[in-house]
């Protein structure tokens, strides 16, 4: 073969696959029962506490999990089948300012009396015992925002605060399937909290305040909460710890999967559209005004795409400003922008496996204090099956 055709098919092939990331994954601990999260307190106690659907919040300590569960919340919560419900506790956030005022934010699913709903999604606050540091106090709980939910999926549950101290929550658009909830859906009609990422302010004496710099407020039939509409099913979003930009992957229908950059007050297109193509109307459909997705992969590579974190810690200086993210089917993924395209490129992350696949299925990921990123998965299903284990992610 001449030199200068070689060169031109290295070069051709070079552009239409992103070159695999070798990483490894190094167990940190297991035997959870559906693990569903893991945040860090950053305290600078180095403890990761991991969330089980089922309603306990347990803590790895020097990579050991402790015996005793933090919080146990399991008699909260709507009645679940871990093996195949989408309700239960589903997000945690330690508030910025923890390790002075003890006080961390959870998402979880409770029953409700009202007519016609599944469920009710609560966004509650509780402290940690004076006391112990490893126990938190369920009579503490303060009752910030309560959601209808009309069916039992998509529940979203991610709760994450902002780099200003602003709490953000994701919810899905109410469940079934297409978002056939009234006449346009919930994840565009404005007047419910259904579908969109929130953004409250909750460091005042009542349960929160609506920002004055969130993007509608004061408007009739929008309810002021909202920082971001047109969401699916946004079960993890993160801020990017350098550039502050939000990442949020939204569960997709029935063909695509997609990771957003979310905005103030951007419309991200459900159920008009699903990843970058109309779903409803299913052709010609209105895309003014809406954001597409910076990435989106189809149901031939994976089902439910699970949002990661941008890499910014200090052990792998060369992953830095990678996103590392995957697909409830075991895939893992990286998302890097390339300067020249002003596009972000997606490529397979290889962890010893001769594919990008992992061992299980992955339910989330999670970041410590340090900037390392973990990620969250599970073998098999069900509420006595204890075999989640919680890998980190390096080289
Ligand atoms: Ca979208």
């Amino acid at each position: 073969m001449k030199p200068h055709l070689f060169l031109l098919l290295l070069i051709f092939s070079s552009s239409s696959a992103q070159t695999p990331l070798r990483l490894r994954m190094t167990e940190i601990a297991r035997g959870f029962t559906s693990p569903i999260g893991l945040v860090s307190p950053a305290d600078g106690s180095n403890k990761l506490f991991v969330m089980e659907q089922g309603g306990k919040v347990k803590i790895i300590a020097e990579n050991k999990v402790l015996p005793r569960p933090f919080m146990d919340i399991s008699s909260k919560l709507d009645g679940l089948n871990v093996a195949y419900s989408e309700k239960g506790l589903l997000g945690m956030a330690f508030h910025p300012d923890y390790k002075k005022n003890g006080l961390f934010y959870v998402y979880y699913s409770a029953k409700t009396k009202e007519k016609g709903m599944d469920h009710k999604s609560v966004i509650s606050s509780f402290r940690v015992s004076p006391n112990d540091p490893n126990l938190a106090l369920l009579e503490s709980e303060q009752i910030i925002m309560e959601i209808p939910q009309p069916e039992s999926n998509h529940n979203g549950g991610q709760l994450a605060f902002g780099p200003e101290g602003y709490l953000y929550i994701g919810l899905g658009d109410g469940g079934g399937a297409g978002d056939d909830h009234g006449e346009e859906g919930n994840g565009q009609n404005m007047n419910t909290r259904l579908g969109k990422i929130l953004r409250i302010d909750v460091n005042h004496e009542k349960p929160y305040e609506v920002p004055s710099d969130n993007p509608f407020v004061n408007l009739s039939n929008i309810k002021p909460e909202i920082w971001a509409s047109g969401l699916r099913n946004p079960w993890r979003f993160s801020f990017d710890r350098a550039t502050q930009n939000l990442f949020c992957a939204d569960v997709g229908q029935n063909k695509y999967e997609e990771i957003n950059i979310i905005r103030k007050g951007k419309n991200y297109g459900w159920r008009i559209m699903e990843g970058n193509h109309c779903y409803n109307p299913a052709q010609d459909c209105n895309q003014r005004n809406l954001t597409l997705p910076i990435s989106e992969y189809d149901h031939t590579e994976g089902i439910s795409v699970i949002g990661g974190y941008v890499y910014r810690g200090l052990e792998f200086p060369s992953l830095h400003g990678y996103y590392l993210f995957g697909d409830w089917n075991g895939k893992l993924w990286y998302l890097e922008y390339s300067e020249v395209s002003k596009e972000w490129d997606r490529g397979p992350i290889f962890t010893g496996r001769d594919n990008n696949e992992i061992d299980g299925k992955i339910n989330s990921f999670g970041e410590d204090e340090a900037g390392n990123v973990y990620v969250v998965t599970q073998k098999l299903f069900g509420p006595k099956s204890p075999t989640g284990v919680i890998y980190k992610l390096g080289y």
